[in-house]
């Protein structure tokens, strides 16, 4: 059992600056009692029994990467995201620790878990779930995290810990329209029930084209949507 004690010195805006500083473009911070709804087993304190907040942060995906004709340089972004933003949760974690408070990563794009019962992959805790928890935006109907300020385009990685820490306020912009175009433009038809249908997406969408490398094929539920790019910013463009 790791000893720790309460540092007072660790409040929101300290994690929230150090995670800038070591690389984040958002940062949010979930109380426990926003996550009474969670399905067994979903629920942070699952994971670490004794998490008292959980913190959620995103590095915004280059938008460049959907006006290409190959969905190459979109892979390239989504593999090097996944592997600096576990990086940047152990350095966080680590530094927590070094002062005391027990903090945890829970991996960016896996490694995943399969769940039995409901024959679905899934993270050991749901980033979209916890982020939207944190105040950093709304899942949308394309069941992605909308973000004001950068749409669906970012990437996230969720760190549990001891630490109680204020909540930020949930987002109460209402990003999504009901608009469905997500839903339409599925090349798999994998968004049509509220539950997504995974392998229609998994098959579709992850694997090599003919004898070349694996990679990312699909992403059209995300350029789709009108707010791809947030409400906020007009400097990036698709
Ligand atoms: C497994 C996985 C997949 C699977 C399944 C996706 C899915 N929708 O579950 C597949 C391979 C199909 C997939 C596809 C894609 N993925 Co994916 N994927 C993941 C991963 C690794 C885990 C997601 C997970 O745990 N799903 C299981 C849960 C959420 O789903 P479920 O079983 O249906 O859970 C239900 C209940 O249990 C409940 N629930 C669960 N937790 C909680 C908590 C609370 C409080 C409540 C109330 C309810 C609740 O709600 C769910 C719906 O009813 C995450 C990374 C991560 N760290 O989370 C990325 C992630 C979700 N993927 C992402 C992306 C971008 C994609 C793709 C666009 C791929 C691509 N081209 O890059 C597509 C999009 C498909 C789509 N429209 O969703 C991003 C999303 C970013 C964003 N802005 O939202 C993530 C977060 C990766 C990241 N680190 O940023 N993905
Ligand atoms: S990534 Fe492609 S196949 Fe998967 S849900 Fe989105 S649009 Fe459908
Ligand atoms: S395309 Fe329309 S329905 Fe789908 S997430 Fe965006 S606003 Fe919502």
């Amino acid at each position: 059992m790791v000893e720790t004690r309460n540092n007072t010195d660790i409040d929101a805006s300290y994690v929230k600056e150090t995670l800038k500083e070591l690389g984040a473009d958002l940062c949010g911070i979930a109380s426990m009692d926003r996550f009474d709804e969670a399905p067994k087993g979903f629920h942070p304190r699952d994971v670490l029994p004794s998490c008292e907040s959980v913190i959620v942060f995103a590095k915004r995906f280059l938008s460049g990467t959907l006006a290409c004709n190959t969905t190459i340089p979109y892979t390239i972004v989504r593999n090097v995201l996944s592997d600096r933003m576990d990086k940047m949760a152990v350095d966080f974690c680590t530094i927590m620790e070094e002062k005391g408070i027990l903090a945890v990563p829970t991996g960016t794009n896996g490694p995943s878990e399969y769940d039995e019962v409901t024959g679905r992959h899934r993270n050991i805790v749901s980033g979209k779930h916890c982020a939207q928890a944190a105040g950093l935006g709304v899942i949308g109907r394309n069941t992605l995290l909308l973000t004001p300020e950068y749409g669906n385009m970012v990437w996230l990685s969720v760190i549990l810990t001891e630490a109680k820490l204020e909540a930020d306020p949930l987002c109460k912009e209402p990003i999504c329209n009901d608009c469905n175009l997500c839903v339409e433009a599925c090349p798999a038809s994998a968004l049509q029930s509220q539950e997504m249908n995974q392998m229609a997406c998994w098959n579709y969408a992850f694997g090599s084209v003919g004898e070349g490398d694996w990679r990312i094929k699909c992403h059209t539920c995300r350029d789709i949507c009108p707010f791809c790019l947030g409400t906020k910013n007009a400097q990036f463009r698709r």
